[in-house]
């Protein structure tokens, strides 16, 4: 699913962000950025080893990434031209700050990447896996976030790539429904 919302395009995805080709690509990290399973043992595994070794410099620098913040790599083999690791929340409950971790995430996310000239970028349902975020509320804060940088058009197309046709499902209805109450949209095509 395509929408063209105030210059930038917006994408649904269903299926494998280490195959798709775009500016960069986020990684749903932990703060080790070590690699780990889920999205993050197949991003590592599908761009090589020269992920890690950029990951390890950086932490050889700050100790650990912190939840909700976002660095950035080369991404190896992969056809993307690069990498923003983040960490999301962990969930327990919902009462420990996990919404604002995980928007801080995605923010952080595109912060970075405008700092570094990308213009196109994809995100896999960050927190959803091992960290039981519940997709419902976690594609509410992706979309919401992510329509939010429409505002300015600072990128061409911002993807979210879904693993499961079920997450591409609840995402597609979270979309359609805060685009109806959404003030930001200047305009907005079916592509
Ligand atoms: N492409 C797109 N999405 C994927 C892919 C893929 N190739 N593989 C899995 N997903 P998770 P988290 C989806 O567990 O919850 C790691 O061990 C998956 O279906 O990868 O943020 C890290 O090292 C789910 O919807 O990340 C951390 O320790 C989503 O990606 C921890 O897991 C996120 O699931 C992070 O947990």
């Amino acid at each position: 699913m395509d929408k063209l919302i105030n210059n930038t395009t917006i994408s649904l995805i269903h299926g494998d962000i280490t195959i798709v080709k775009f500016d960069a690509i986020v990684n749903a990290a932990n703060s080790t950025l070590m690699g780990g399973g889920g999205v993050d043992g197949a991003i590592h595994s599908a761009g090589g080893e020269d992920i890690l070794n950029e990951c390890k410099k950086i932490i050889k620098k700050i100790g650990s990434l912190p939840t909700g913040e976002a660095v950035i790599t080369t991404a190896g083999k992969l056809p993307s031209k690069f990498v923003i690791h983040t960490v999301g929340p962990i969930w327990r409950g919902g009462r420990n700050n996990e919404a604002q971790l995980l928007m801080n995430s995605y923010n952080n996310s595109l912060k970075l990447a405008i700092q570094n000239g990308v213009k196109t970028i994809a995100f896999p349902s960050i927190s959803t896996g091992v960290y039981r975020y519940p997709v419902q509320e976690a594609s509410e804060i992706a979309i919401s976030t992510i329509l939010n940088y429409c505002k300015e058009n600072n990128f061409e197309k911002i993807a979210m790539v879904l693993y499961s046709k079920d997450f591409y499902n609840i995402y597609a209805q979270t979309f359609e429904t805060i685009l109806q109450k959404w003030d930001g949209v200047k305009k907005v095509c079916k592509l």
